[in-house]
């Protein structure tokens, strides 16, 4: 091969390892990544394609869609519903599970998506990015309820993201690690560029949107006031901050130099379970980032051990280096302590 190994490659050598496998999964996975390769075609055009601005509807969050929102789950639900791998799909844009049209096989996988994460960046040119999260179908289920859907993060057998930014990159976890690949437009396949991605347990870069400080819980106003604080504060050396707006951007600066992302819950009514959806944003890059050596948590508890109770439920994230998100963990633990009554500790 002229240019390193191509995701096809990749995938059908994946599947070799497993000899019950039928290839299903394998079928799947590049049904998604096809989809997502006409996404980024959209993306990458904008308003040569007339596709920025807002749909002028509203999705189940009550928050306006973009039309690349719209579009983007259009090319997924498209792209997927006719392959015969799935047994349905939930979408960050849809109200409820889309069920496979009867005109179609079944399979026994169900996909969960956010089609365009970060896409109040879309008129701005910011990277925005596709999320997706492959759960089994319960055996036996063939026409599959919202309850189906309703799988601990810990069940997925694939996470992945495709971000849509200077270079199109795939980044992919079945629980064997991380790979990334970057789109190698002359040939429209994905390559194989970052393989076996790990993150650093320590990091001076942290992000977290400050406009929202005032209303964080304790435990987080004093992690971010001590990082804030930096070498003159308990932290003892500076840390740098950044922002994108873009769960999926920022997810990625962790997997490729390190850091912490903090979307903690508030008080606001809104934002008082957190402001991330559970099923197809925390639970795909909290497996992600666990595969690569991290952690992922909701200050309180592993975010891929929640049982999710509804299919857009949203849920505080703080996620990436390990030992930093055992620190944000730690001030949790203390905080509720002492708003229980138990004796006051210090923590470190
Ligand atoms: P949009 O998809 O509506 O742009 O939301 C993106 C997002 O879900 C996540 O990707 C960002 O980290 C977070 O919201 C940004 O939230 P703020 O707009 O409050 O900064």
């Amino acid at each position: 091969m002229r240019k390193g190994t191509t995701f096809t490659r990749f995938i059908i050598e994946d599947l070799r390892k497993l000899p019950e496998a039928t290839g299903d999964f394998t079928l799947l996975l590049s049904a998604i990544v096809t989809a997502c390769k006409e996404i980024a075609d959209d993306v990458s055009r904008g308003q040569l394609i007339n596709v920025l601005g807002s749909a002028e509807t509203e999705n189940i969050q009550g928050e306006t869609q973009k039309k690349l929102d719209v579009i983007s789950n259009d090319i997924l639900i498209r792209a997927l519903e006719w392959s015969g791998h799935l047994g349905g799909m939930a979408s960050e844009e849809l109200e409820e599970a889309y069920p496979i049209p009867a005109k179609f096989p079944k399979g026994k996988y169900l996909l969960v998506f956010d089609p365009l994460d970060g896409s109040s960046n879309t008129e701005v040119n910011v990277s925005i990015g596709t999320i997706f999260s492959i759960l089994r179908c319960p055996p036996g289920v063939s026409e599959p309820t919202e309850e189906d859907f309703l799988q601990p993060g810990a069940k997925q057998v694939c996470a992945g993201y495709v971000l849509y930014g200077p270079a199109t990159n795939l980044v992919l976890t079945t629980g064997q690690g991380v790979n990334g690949f970057t789109l190698d437009r002359d040939i429209g396949e994905f390559i194989l560029t970052h393989p076996k991605l790990t993150i650093p347990e320590k990091t001076h870069e942290f992000a977290i949107n400050m406009s929202n400080q005032r209303h964080w819980e304790p435990a987080v106003k004093r992690y971010i006031d001590e990082v804030v604080a930096g070498k003159d504060g308990p932290r003892g050396r500076d840390f740098n901050t950044r922002w994108v707006a873009s769960m999926v951007a920022e997810v990625h600066r962790i997997l490729m130099r390190g850091g912490i992302f903090l979307y903690p819950k508030d008080e606001r009514e809104n934002v008082k379970e957190g402001r991330l959806r559970l099923l197809y944003e925390a639970n795909p890059m909290s497996f992600i980032i666990e595969q690569a050596g991290g952690a992922a948590s909701t200050g309180r508890e592993r975010i891929l051990s929640v049982k999710p109770h509804r299919l857009h439920q949203r849920i505080p994230v703080i996620i990436g280096a390990r030992e930093e998100v055992e620190r944000v963990e730690r001030y949790h633990l203390t905080m509720d302590k002492e708003q229980s009554g138990s004796p006051k500790t210090v923590v470190q």
